[in-house]
């Protein structure tokens, strides 16, 4: 018998048998240092908000002091304070705000997360280049990049453009199949279109919420379709001051930007006031409710097809509003 085994043999007494476990790494699962279930979700993510202002004027600063080759993409992640994380906005999903200056391209490359990107502020002449398509950015598009597709982006125009990405790297940190690629520069172009399984052209977007019924909730909202992307629920949802949802709280992750308009929403017991371009996150299971104070438009990036395909969703609405 090894020295360890015979230890273990040895223990008298179940102090003792714990600290003879400790050198072979194993945990008396009776005497556990903190809770491995719990009745309920209990993320240690906030509830937080980001104002596009503060992010323009952090990136307008940026634009200065570095360019597109030195930052690779120059972007400002939205980082959750959550004690030991310096990157994740929620659990499993990552936002940032981005620009790139005149002239500049921010070079392909593809990578197994899945992005996409919520067009802000834009001239005609930006542009992404997923798989050799090159997709003219207008504000409200929302463009796609799905795991393993090569991309970069261009901006040929007078003016800085500016968007907002979001990604499922911290879910793919998490479970680990991570693999980056590098294109030297930018991906050489095929076709030019806006007609492409890689965008939602702002023109139909506004047109669908047009002919939106209202769902059992009252909430004016679509789902942006997009198979190519398995981890993310893509939904733009139209508010009016009128008209309110009750809280709904959910096992998904929520990340919302404000395409337009303005009003405040109830994310927890936190209050938030928004306008144009700000962005903030509902982490699971906090009650989420929306008032708008003129007509709004928000975009909603959620990881709900994993709960779903995983079978973890859950969803309940308030009793009271
Ligand atoms: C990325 O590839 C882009 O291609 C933007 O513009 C943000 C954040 C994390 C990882 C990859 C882009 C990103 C990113």
């Amino acid at each position: 018998m090894t020295d360890a085994r015979k230890a273990l043999a040895d223990s008298n007494n179940l102090e003792d048998l714990r600290h003879r476990l400790d050198p072979l790494d194993f945990m008396a699962g009776w005497n556990k240092h903190e809770a491995s279930l719990w009745k309920e979700p209990r993320t240690a993510y906030k509830p937080m908000i980001w104002h596009w202002e503060d992010a323009k004027a952090g990136l307008d600063a940026a634009g200065r002091l570095i360019n597109a080759e030195q930052a690779e993409r120059r972007n400002l992640f939205m980082v959750n304070p959550v004690e030991g994380n310096h990157y994740a906005s929620l659990r499993t999903l990552v936002t940032a705000y981005q620009m790139i200056l005149p002239g500049e391209t921010a070079r392909t490359h593809r990578h197994s997360p899945n992005a996409l990107r919520l067009v802000l502020d834009v001239a005609d002449d930006c542009y992404t280049v997923v798989d050799g398509v090159r997709i003219d950015m207008k504000p409200g598009d929302v463009l796609l990049t799905p795991g393993m597709c090569w991309h970069g982006h261009g901006n040929e125009g007078k003016r800085p453009g500016y968007w907002i990405d979001f990604l499922d790297v911290p879910l793919v940190q998490l479970i680990e199949p991570m693999f980056l690629d590098l294109w030297e520069g930018l991906q050489p172009v095929d076709k030019v279109t806006r007609e492409s399984e890689f965008v939602f052209p702002i023109e139909q977007t506004s047109k669908d919420l047009a002919a939106a019924k209202r769902d059992e909730h009252g909430r004016v909202r679509i789902e942006l379709d997009a198979p190519s992307m398995p981890t993310t629920a893509l939904i733009m949802e139209k508010l009016t001051s009128a008209h309110h949802a009750p809280p709904i709280r959910s096992t998904e992750n929520q990340i919302f930007a404000v395409l337009s308009g303005s009003g405040t929403s109830r994310i927890g017991h936190e209050s938030f006031r928004w306008s144009r371009g700000d962005v903030f996150v509902a982490p699971s299971w906090h009650y989420v409710s929306h008032k708008a104070s003129e007509d709004a438009v928000l975009f909603c990036v959620s990881d709900r097809p994993v709960h779903e395909k995983l079978g973890f969703l859950r969803v309940e609405v308030a009793a009271t509003m």
